[in-house]
């Protein structure tokens, strides 16, 4: 699997959803995963979005991250557009909190799937892609693990240090 063309579509519903989105990008980039990243709103440009969905598989795309508000219609609209998996990211609102963009993404009916992670969690979306792509990419994969291992190295030295001063110390440092 090359790894120079974009293998993932980080697709947003608004620039205003960058901040968010942008550590999914960072994320994959930190792998060696290119992306390609699009403003795409699913209500103000549907038909930017159907043209995008239909060509993604064919572009050579694997995976696609979705992130919108509000009624958050734009990873099931993608979803039901193409093949490709879909993970969507419910982005915070200041009106209900993200609960709204939560249960517009993850209450997909049966039949078109959205792999949904939590409120704002783009870089679990980016794991949850790179996780994916490593089952067919034996060089992602290796990078999976070294993440996985170097994660629970530092959990394992944090336990260590609190064994060694005890917990109330630990609370205090
Ligand atoms: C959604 O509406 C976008 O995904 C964004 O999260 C939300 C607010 O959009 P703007 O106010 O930035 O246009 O479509």
């Amino acid at each position: 699997m090359s790894l120079n063309h974009p293998l993932v579509g980080i697709i947003m519903g608004s620039d205003s959803d960058l901040p968010i989105m942008k550590e999914a990008a960072e994320t994959l980039e930190e792998f060696g995963v290119s992306v390609e990243v699009r403003v795409i709103s699913a209500h103000r440009t549907p038909d930017v979005a159907l043209a995008w969905a239909r060509g993604a598989k064919g572009r050579g795309i694997k995976v696609i991250i979705a992130g919108a508000g509000g009624a958050a219609h734009l990873p099931g609209v993608l979803a039901a557009l193409t093949p490709l998996p879909v993970i969507g990211v419910p982005v915070k609102t200041s009106t209900l909190s993200g609960v709204d963009s939560l249960y517009s993404i993850v209450q997909m009916p049966p039949g078109v799937p959205v792999a949904t992670v939590g409120i704002n969690a783009a870089k679990n979306a980016a794991l949850l892609a790179l996780q994916i792509l490593a089952l067919g990419d034996q060089e992602i994969d290796a990078k999976v693990e070294a993440f996985r291992q170097k994660q629970a190295d530092s959990v394992a030295q944090r336990d260590a240090k609190l064994q060694e001063v005890g917990w109330k110390n630990y609370a205090k440092s």
